[in-house]
């Protein structure tokens, strides 16, 4: 079967999902053909069944705004042409879906189904902006299938955006065999000492990730315990957070080690994860953490309680309460058997439900009906 990929090649989830997807699936025999306008970011491995199509936008003085969203169309159009895609499958709606019905339709009589994967914000924030939703909406019910990544947001999905269409939950994966807890291999002694703690943030530090309440949380534990800060990822709020931690006098404590593609390296360094976000319709990165034997603190919001069992994996709580998210977490930095038996939890939960080889195929098998459908 050959598949057009599309989504965003930056460092948020949704393209680290659809390249993870990309990569699980050439390695079953697909080919897969990646359309964007930069090469994924996790995009690493290189295999034969793996490739790549840029899509260029062709500016002109009269175009405020490049028209992405067309120029992305006609790739989909052309690559399913030169290589004979059997279907594409987009990450985020919004411009993805409305691009592969503009593909689909350009290119009938012949059939080019189209796969829409939901991943949150492509729904929380932009589906609901009333500028857009008529639009969101309109891509999803128009899909061949709608998938999402977490119960939360397929009810979110319909409740804020009124689809009829069925949306079928696919959650979000992980490699088990690449996201590991520590073996020896951790480059832990590279930012602590013996007796210092590590925990870790992970994100694309946009304001919905609220990258100031990490640095407030690690400031009332660093009070109690020696302790150190990494901070794995860019975006806007890093000026706010590094300016933060300036003040508070943690320079030596925070390391922001900015984007990484080999995150499985540091995630096992850490103790403990914060995830203190506004919204997460699923957490990647919790479940990136809790693969690696890493137990997460997180806001109790959107999808994360699918993820994560509060007390059991993780801890659940309040989103703004610092002072809780500090708690929770010297509770598992103070108490190494509590560490140890979250730690072994969250990795436990992530293989029972999370790895490769339990969600791969549900894709696999939601493409063939797709395919039995025409
Ligand atoms: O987290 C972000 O802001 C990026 C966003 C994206 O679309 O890349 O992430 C969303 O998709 C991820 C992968 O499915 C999920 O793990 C995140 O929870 C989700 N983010 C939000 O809902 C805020």
């Amino acid at each position: 079967m050959k598949i057009g990929i599309t989504c965003y090649p930056t460092y948020g989830g949704s393209g680290v999902v659809a390249t993870e997807l990309g990569i699980e699936l050439a390695a079953r025999g697909y080919d897969v053909h990646f359309i964007s306008y930069a090469v994924p970011v996790r995009m690493s491995s290189v295999s034969d069944r793996i490739h790549f199509h840029e899509v260029e936008v062709m500016n002109y003085p009269l175009f405020d705004h490049p028209p992405y969203t067309l120029a992305l169309a006609t790739k989909m159009y052309n690559v399913a042409v030169n290589e004979s895609l059997d279907l594409l499958h987009v990450h985020y709606a919004i411009p993805h879906s409305v691009s592969a019905y503009l593909a689909r339709a350009m290119l009938k009589p012949r059939r080019l189904p189209f796969v829409t994967t939901l991943h949150g914000t492509d729904i929380t924030l932009v589906g609901t902006d009333r500028s857009y939703l008529p639009i969101t909406r309109f891509s999803i019910e128009e899909s061949d299938a709608v998938t999402a990544i977490s119960d939360y947001l397929r009810n979110v999905t319909r409740a804020e955006l009124e689809v009829q269409k069925a949306v079928q939950v696919i959650p979000n994966f992980v490699n088990c065999d690449v996201f590991q807890p520590a073996d020896g291999e951790c480059r832990r002694d590279d930012f602590a000492t013996a007796d210092e703690r590590i925990l870790a943030h992970l994100s694309n530090f946009r304001p919905v990730k609220r990258v100031p309440d990490v640095i407030d949380v690690f400031a009332l534990v660093r009070r109690e315990i020696p302790a150190k800060l990494l901070m794995i990822g860019d975006g806007p709020e890093r000026t706010v957070a590094e300016w933060l931690v300036r003040d508070k006098g943690l320079s030596r404590d925070v390391i922001f080690l900015g984007k990484q593609n080999q995150v499985q390296d540091l995630l096992n360094c850490a103790d403990v994860l914060l995830l203190p976000s506004e919204i997460e319709s699923f957490g990647l990165a919790a479940l990136e953490g809790m693969a690696s034997g890493v137990p997460a603190v997180c806001s109790r919001v959107g999808g994360l309680p699918e993820v994560i069992r509060d007390g059991v994996d993780g801890f659940l709580v309040t989103p703004h309460d610092v002072h809780a998210m500090a708690a929770r977490a010297l509770e598992i930095l103070t108490d190494p058997a509590k560490r140890e038996a979250m730690g072994r939890a969250a990795r436990q939960q992530a293989l029972d439900n999370f790895c490769s080889e339990k969600i791969i195929p549900l894709y696999e098998q939601l493409y063939r009906q797709v395919l039995e459908n025409e």
